[in-house]
């Protein structure tokens, strides 16, 4: 059987594995045996039992192993070289003091299964065949002090592991890992030591991303201008500068030498590369490279993705001859049984108004685009068999019709589709973007897609492939397995966001395609993860993500939680950026102006998490329709240790549950019985119309006096709706503004008072590309004074819509600007000093983006 076509299920009976088969056992017999912690191996292992032996590797210690894996043997003492300083000998004569490897295809485990045993007298590792022997070797090298993964000479290091008696093997046959080299060109030599961190992890495939609408990454020999012209972008290329390549001519290729080096690199460490070439949407580098790939069309909509043209004609009878002649190269470059041929997102308007594509229709019979989808799909299936190989695709490419069912579906819109492609008898790979796209953030206000909302590693440990109630044992038996995948729009900057973004993640999507689910617990993972694994991670060299920590502020006292046993918090109560000597935190401490303060997790000096600003107060208050009823009715409640200071206040009507939602027509902040700062205007909260805001700014304050919110507030159409009442302080100065601009705006969907609200979660956008001289125009209703200044433009944490070429002017008296700053990465910012009265923001030259987005000015 083909290890990846194995069904899984059935050989978790076939060896009388139960699924609640424990994870941690204690060894019997062989002297004492106590509870010992797991060795918090990740992949967990099926089965492990620890003792209180040890043995130490030394120089003299030697590599047993029979002509049959030897291959395998010289990896293992490759990997043990660098940091032991050891070049472990081979040899076909156990003398004792070795490890000793061999494969047993008996041995009464599936594929990719091996037995590690360690001792006082040495190590053993058998594998039910070469996989399972490599991912044996992988677990030895964890149970090994992490200084094991440097690459370079560790001294004073014992190298020593702990009794052991080890079973696994995977749940799933694949485990896979995409990474997008489009976007963003990863060297070859990173592309290898991606692959080399993943098989750290025992993830068996990498799914390579080579070609999307900003760039075209595997040379064809045969179509020499695929990245001659669409490898590049830039101010003269064909394809224009995107996410962050700004005006430097950007881009690169994998040469087929360097693919086959890459190949030969990933089939050492056991892992398959599934190449990926996207088709027939996707495809603007190709079709900007090759118009007459192109739509005989005039039409100029846009992709879901933003992009122009970039759909293969599929009445183009030459465009099936470049396709098989591309899918020829490729499928000789890459001995994995699968092709991947992408399918995702196309653009079907340029078939609707192409003749060809309509001639084509005419002929065929077909009645709708789709089903244009379905035929070119079939086209390329037909051309991928025929090379030998099987083909998988997005799960869009089951629109429109039926195809052979060896065809695997990747489901990425969600289960549900992963769900019908094994009804349909389809192969199925799971990565629901929810669950499985670390391009999405990681927590919120991170740089990142926030589509499929925040994948925290917690949600991605939460997902099991095959929790779902609609699929017969034998439908559930064709999901193949789990892949996370990574695309990489935002991953620019900063410098080794890439590793940020897939670390710990992957370290959670190994375990989900490995170890059995009824094992797996959340808070048993993150503990590995955080205790051991960390250090094998930072061992490994990998800039992973460090877990932030959360502030709150209550009476007048902030309190860190940490965010994993033992992490080191440090912070400033100054907005300063902490560093790796700022104060340490221990416990609650008194603190006057929390907007000010700023955390940062150490793990160690060079490694620290993003820097978390302020301390979020606990909700004063909370709502409860059914007491407060549809008529408008004036509440109050008191801020009694809530409000502490002058300055600008936010006020956040925070829905916690309900269907329905309160209106408000005003909030106000009352002093002793006098109203002294009220906003006025008309906010839902709850149902579907999220968190508004309330703004004030106060001054006077005294502690003497007792302040108290005043809401004019009902009940919108029925009292289910809850809510909580949240009032911070802003760290800016938040002044009366207004907006006035040459853009044209669409007044519903982002209307300039986006820019007025002091939301910070809403923004400004376009509805055009801005030309040079176009401007956005703050007024401050008084003149105030500005110590320093701050316009940030673009999608907040993407790069999208961001002004790169622009001038930031201020006025003091409303008529003449000066120039204060440019912009750099959407950002400009200024120290000013002295009073202001107008903010100008104005384009210079040419604009590379569709639109411009604009966010609250930054004022302090
Ligand atoms: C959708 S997933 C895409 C990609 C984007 C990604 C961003 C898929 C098949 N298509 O082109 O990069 O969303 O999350």
């Amino acid at each position: 059987m083909n290890k990846i076509e194995r069904n899984h299920s059935s050989f978790l009976k076939r060896w009388g594995i139960t699924a609640g088969a424990c994870a941690i056992m204690l060894l019997a017999g062989g002297g004492i045996v106590k509870a010992q912690p797991q060795k918090a191996l990740i992949p967990l292992p099926v089965s492990a039992a620890y003792g209180t032996e040890s043995f130490t590797i030394n120089e003299k210690t030697t590599i047993f192993c029979t002509k049959e894996v030897k291959e395998e043997a010289k990896k293992l003492q490759k990997m043990l070289k660098p940091a032991t300083g050891y070049s472990l000998k081979l040899t076909s004569k156990d003398k004792g003091n070795s490890i000793r490897l061999s494969i047993n295809k008996g041995i009464g485990l599936p594929a990719e299964g091996y037995q590690l045993h360690a001792d006082s007298k040495g190590i053993s590792i058998t594998g039910a065949d070469a996989a399972g022997l490599y991912w044996g070797c992988q677990t030895l090298r964890q149970l090994l002090p992490a200084q094991i993964y440097q690459n370079s000479k560790q001294n004073n290091i014992v190298w020593s592991v702990d009794q052991a008696d080890i079973k696994d093997y995977p749940r799933f046959g694949w485990r896979g890992m995409m990474l997008d080299c489009s976007r963003q060109f990863f060297s070859a030599d990173f592309v290898k030591q991606y692959i080399d961190w993943l098989s750290a992890h025992k993830i068996n495939i990498f799914h390579w991303h080579l070609t999307d609408d900003q760039g075209w990454r595997i040379e064809i020999k045969k179509y020499p201008l695929l990245t001659q012209k669409g490898a590049w972008r830039g101010p003269n290329e064909v394809l224009q500068p995107s996410f962050g390549s700004g005006d430097n001519r950007y881009g690169g290729y994998y040469t087929q030498k360097e693919i086959k080096e890459i190949v030969r690199y990933a089939a050492e460490r056991h892992v398959n590369i599934l190449p990926e070439v996207d088709i027939p949407g996707h495809s603007r580098a190709v079709t900007a490279s090759y118009p007459e790939t192109l739509c005989q069309s005039g039409d100029t909509s846009r992709s879901v993705q933003g992009e122009k043209q970039n759909v293969w004609c599929a009445g183009r009878e030459e465009n099936f001859k470049m396709l098989d002649d591309i899918f020829g190269e490729v499928a000789k470059l890459f001995p994995f049984a699968y092709i991947h041929i992408g399918g995702d997102e196309v653009n079907k308007n340029y078939w609707s108004s192409c003749q060809r594509d309509q001639q084509l229709m005419k002929e065929m019979g077909m009645t709708s685009v789709d089903q244009i989808q379905n035929y070119f799909i079939k086209r390329v299936q037909t051309i991928i068999t025929q090379k030998g190989k099987k083909m998988l695709g997005w799960n869009e490419i089951l629109e429109g019709g039926k195809l052979d069912s060896e065809t695997g579906v990747m489901a990425w819109t969600g289960v549900d589709a992963g769900i019908e492609a094994a009804q349909k008898g389809h192969p199925v790979i799971m990565l629901p973007g929810s669950y499985c796209y670390f391009d999405m953030s990681q927590a919120r206000g991170e740089r990142g897609h926030w589509w499929a909302g925040i994948v925290s590693l917690e949600r991605v440990y939460s997902f099991d492939p095959l929790n779902n109630q609609q699929l017969s044992a034998e439908e559930n038996s064709r999901i193949f397995g789990v892949q996370a995948a990574l695309w990489s729009e935002y991953l620019d900057r900063p410098a080794r966001y890439v590793e940020y973004q897939s670390y710990p993640r992957i370290c959670a999507i190994a375990e989900v395609g490995w170890t059995p689910q009824a094992q797996r617990q959340w808070a048993d993972f993150n503990q590995r993860v955080t205790s051991n694994h960390f250090h094998r991670l930072a061992n490994m060299d990998i800039k992973f993500r460090v877990p932030t920590a959360t502030a709150t502020f209550s009476k007048g006292e902030v309190t860190i939680a940490e965010p994993y046993t033992g992490a080191t918090i440090r912070y400033t109560t100054d907005a300063s950026e902490p560093t790796s000597t700022s104060t340490l935190y221990a416990q609650p401490f008194k603190c006057p102006s929390p907007e000010l303060l700023r955390t940062k997790v150490y793990f160690n000096d060079t490694l620290s998490s993003n820097t978390v600003a302020g301390a979020e107060p606990q909700p004063f208050a909370s709502w409860d329709a059914s007491t407060i009823g549809t008529e408008w009715k004036t509440v109050e409640y008191p801020l009694t240790d809530v409000l502490y200071s002058n300055g600008y206040w936010q006020l956040e009507l925070r829905p916690t549950k309900g269907t329905k939602a309160v209106e408000v027509r005003n909030a106000a902040i009352v002093r002793n019985s006098e109203i002294v700062a009220i906003d006025e205007h008309l906010a839902t909260a709850g149902g579907k119309n999220g968190r508004p805001y309330y703004h004030f700014a106060i001054d006077n304050f005294s502690s003497q006096d007792t302040y108290k919110l005043r809401m004019e507030v009902h009940a919108k159409d029925s009292i289910d709706s809850y809510g909580s009442l949240i009032l911070r302080k802003s760290e800016y100065t938040e002044p009366k503004v207004s907006v006035t601009t040459n853009l044209k705006v669409n007044e519903s969907k982002s209307p300039l008072t986006n820019l007025t609200d002091w939301n910070r979660s809403t923004t400004f956008t376009s509805v055009e590309a801005p030309k040079d001289g176009d401007y956005i125009t703050f007024e401050l209703k008084e003149p105030i004074f500005i110590s320093r200044l701050e316009v940030r433009t673009g999608i907040p944490q993407t790069s999208r819509y961001s002004l790169n070429n622009g001038a930031l002017e201020i006025s003091e008296n409303g008529t003449d600007f000066t120039n204060v700053s440019g912009f750099t990465y959407g950002t400009g910012s200024a120290t000013i000093g002295k009073k202001v009265k107008s903010i100008r923001i104005r384009v210079i030259g040419k604009h590379l983006d569709s639109f411009l987005t604009v966010q609250d000015l930054m004022l302090w």
